[in-house]
């Protein structure tokens, strides 16, 4: 029997050796147990796994594709490395990478879709279209699941739970196009700005410049992840705020490793020394590591599913006689009395969810 699965069970435990664990006997201290609903939480958790799916995006050059093999070569994944030494080619379309990472028998699926560069034409009307699209398209996947009536225990998660935003080291301020891309992006994702190929910017003029885009981002109604609103409590807020102020974050992106003082640092080798991505000296690109997987994956999570696909549920719900009727489809509109075997619980879910979003507004 798995050791973590037995639960303290203060009412059954008496023929049991006592241990450290076990509770006081349950009437004598009036113990219920309540606690150990963590240990089960726990158990569950490690035996589904987690899965992550962060999207890369910005104008081509920034160093989008490279940042994606220093996410995955960076310390913390770098058992999962792909080979070294291999070009980073233009990227022509959208592509995304998977690895599962295990550490102390907790496994994570993270995947990391790259994108083309946009903002290259003449005409950069709709760039953002590809962009946009795929993210629409993967609520809409996980729409189609959901309401089916026979569906899956375990609905496979491939909405992009973090978008990072690549802004061009221009030193000067954000761009229109940049600005115009933000403003839709943030409606639909979480999206964390980092000023790109940070080591072309001075201490001093990266500090003037992320100070740019903060007032830039607030006087265009930019509302980029972690948001405000959302902070539950004063310890988010604590921690939040300190975020906020130093995003977006100066990263260097490298996929190469390099011998320093007889340690193997990932870095880019310049002629007068290497810039290491992960020394926080260098650059910030630890305290991006950090936000996406140590301290806010489960938040950057239960945002996307409770406030951005939920936005996107609740549109395609209202229009639903429009919905695509995929296999499995369940008709909404009434039955006739004489059919037995139309199935009603999905009108009767379709319903609730919409009783329940009418008492949320
Ligand atoms: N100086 C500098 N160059 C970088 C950085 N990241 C990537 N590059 C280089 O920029 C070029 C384009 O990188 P790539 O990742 O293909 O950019 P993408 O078009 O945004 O995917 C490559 O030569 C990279 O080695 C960085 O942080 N600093
Ligand atoms: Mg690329």
């Amino acid at each position: 029997m798995d050791p973590l699965r037995r639960s303290p069970s203060p009412c059954s435990s008496s023929s049991r050796p006592p241990s450290p664990r076990t509770p006081p006997p349950c009437e004598a201290q009036g113990y219920v147990g309540i606690e150990a609903v963590l240990d089960q939480v726990k158990i569950k958790a490690m035996k589904m796994g987690f899965e992550f799916n962060i999207m890369v995006v910005g104008q081509s050059g920034l160093g989008k594709s490279t940042m994606v093999n220093t996410l995955f070569r960076s310390k913390m994944w770098r058992s999962s490395l792909p080979s070294l030494g291999v070009p980073t080619l233009q990227t022509l379309q959208l592509q995304s990478m998977t690895h599962v990472i295990e550490e102390k028998g907790v496994r994570l699926k993270l995947t990391v879709t790259d994108t083309p560069g946009f903002g290259d034409q003449i005409n950069n009307d709709k760039c953002w279209d590809p962009i946009l699209g795929y993210i629409k398209e993967q609520y809409e996947r996980y729409l189609q699941e959901e309401i089916l009536i026979t569906r899956q225990r375990h609905i496979p998660d491939t909405r992009v739970h973090c978008c990072i935003y690549f802004v061009p080291p221009t030193g000067h301020c954000l761009r229109p196009l940049d600005i115009e891309f933000l403003q839709r992006l943030c409606r639909m994702v979480n999206v964390v700005p980092v000023i790109a190929r940070a080591d072309s910017l001075t201490i001093e003029e990266r500090e003037a410049f992320r100070l740019r885009i903060q007032k830039d981002l607030r006087t265009h109604c930019i509302e980029v992840y972690p948001q405000k609103c959302f902070d539950e409590d004063i310890n988010d807020r604590l921690l939040n705020s300190k975020i906020r102020e130093r995003i977006p974050f100066a990263v260097v992106g490298a996929d190469r490793e390099h011998l320093v003082n007889g340690r193997c640092v990932l870095g880019r080798k310049t002629k007068w020394g290497v810039i290491e991505v992960e020394n926080m000296a260098h650059c910030e690109f630890p305290l991006l590591r950090d936000l996406l997987i140590r301290s806010h994956l489960q938040d950057l999570k239960d945002i996307t599913h409770n406030v951005h696909y939920e936005n996107y549920r609740v549109c395609r719900l209202n229009e639903s006689h429009v919905l695509p009727r995929g296999p499995g489809w369940v008709n909404l509109t009434p039955a006739p009395s004489s059919s037995s075997s139309t199935p009603k619980p999905s009108k009767v879910r379709l319903r609730t969810h919409r009783s329940q979003d009418r008492k949320q507004k």
